[in-house]
């Protein structure tokens, strides 16, 4: 198992739409592994594959309270159950230090293929529900900053821009 390195907004990657998985081997078996142990060392309760720089559209969450209830959603798709929105604070390991309140559809069914290939729909809701939308988002190189203010999301890049120039 490998730790991987997260892409940090604003690279230019992040805005990259990835493309389904077709081949269910050993190689991918191995990325889920790996993209596990970079999510739960950062402390994250999802990640999708774009923030490591691999544009297939897969992601894993584990949003249990144990951190021991591991999601695997591969060529994932949702449908708004319920339009009423879930106003949550999100944040990001894309977009370390800072956050915002975005606003989604509460309800929503998943189709998705697990690691071995085999399809499986669930509904979500609540958390569950926020952090697949933001997931899928970063798989169509979209960010939750997308959603706030041009001029907060101008402050939140030049920040970063900052940091990295000073750990560059
Ligand atoms: O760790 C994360 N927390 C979080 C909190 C609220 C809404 C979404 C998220 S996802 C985020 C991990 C991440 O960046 N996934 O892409
Ligand atoms: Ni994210």
């Amino acid at each position: 198992m490998a730790k991987l390195d997260i892409l940090e907004f604003p690279d230019p990657r992040l805005r990259t739409k990835a493309t389904p998985v077709t081949v269910f081997d050993s190689k991918l078996e191995a990325l889920i592994d790996d993209m596990f142990e970079t999510m739960y060392e950062a402390q994250g309760i999802g990640l999708a594959a774009t923030q490591v720089n691999v544009h297939k559209r897969l992601l894993v969450i584990d949003v249990s309270e144990n951190r021991d209830t591991p999601l695997v959603f591969i060529n994932p798709e949702f449908e708004i159950i319920e339009h009423e929105l879930c106003e949550y604070d999100e944040g990001c390991l894309s977009v370390p230090g800072f956050y915002e309140t975005v606003s989604r559809p509460q309800k929503i069914a998943v189709t998705a293929t697990d690691r071995t290939g085999e399809q499986f729909t669930v509904a979500a809701e609540g958390i569950l529900a926020t952090c697949v939308q933001h997931e899928i988002d970063h798989l169509d190189g979209k960010l939750f900053v997308d959603y706030i203010s041009t001029l907060k999301r101008q402050r939140i890049r030049s920040k970063l821009e900052k940091e990295h120039k000073k750990s560059a």
